[in-house]
């Protein structure tokens, strides 16, 4: 009998949400019963155009919009030949960010670019403004629209062992959804 695909978890969110934190725990807890799982993450900074990526964002480079946004496209497509085995193998993928946050942070920059890059609280990197962040609030909300796409909206100002709670759950209601679905319709 063919395994059972895996299922694929995507977090997405602003800066500062829990994502990296609750992706870890959230594959551990997995492991722990049992569950093949694997975390990965977006952008994917140990590649060759991670690393382009990376010192973007780390502002020692500077690119043309459109560019670094095929950048972040590329870096995820690099990807897929290897995320598409894992599902199939029957591993389930719990991602830090992926093309939600590519659409959001792209379209959140036409907004507001100079007023934002003026800001510094965050962190040190490109982004990490509260101006442009809201901004993004503001596109991932209009993502979320999209009903084609199962959404589920996280309350991330609960405690950690609350949130973590939260989406084993709706992890675990994926897992077997999942496990029904053919894998071809993915990656259409
Ligand atoms: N980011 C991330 C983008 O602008 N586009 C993308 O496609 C992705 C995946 O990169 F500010 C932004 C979001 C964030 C920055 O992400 C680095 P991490 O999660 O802080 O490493
Ligand atoms: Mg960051």
């Amino acid at each position: 009998m063919a395994c059972k695909r895996g299922a694929l978890i995507v977090l997405e969110g602003v800066d500062k949400a829990g994502k990296t934190t609750q992706c870890n725990k959230l594959v551990q807890v997995l492991q722990q019963s049992g569950r093949p799982a694997e975390m990965m993450r977006f952008p994917d900074r140990t590649t060759t155009i991670g690393q382009l990526i990376s010192a973007y964002l780390e502002k020692k480079s500077d690119l043309e919009d459109h560019t670094v946004h095929l950048l972040f496209s590329a870096n995820r497509w690099e990807l897929v030949p290897l995320m598409k085995k894992k599902l199939d193998q029957g591993t389930t993928l719990v991602i830090d960010r992926y093309a939600f946050s590519g659409a959001a942070f792209t379209s959140a920059k036409p907004l507001n670019p100079s007023e934002a890059a003026l800001r510094g609280q965050f962190g040190e990197e490109r982004y990490e403004t509260s101006v442009f962040q809201r901004a993004v609030q503001q596109k991932f909300e209009q993502l979320m629209k999209d009903p084609s796409v199962n959404w589920q909206v996280i309350d991330a100002s609960q405690s950690v062992e609350d949130v973590h709670t939260d989406i084993k759950t709706r992890t675990l209601n994926a897992i077997n959804t999942a496990e029904n679905q053919p894998l071809g319709q993915l990656w259409k």
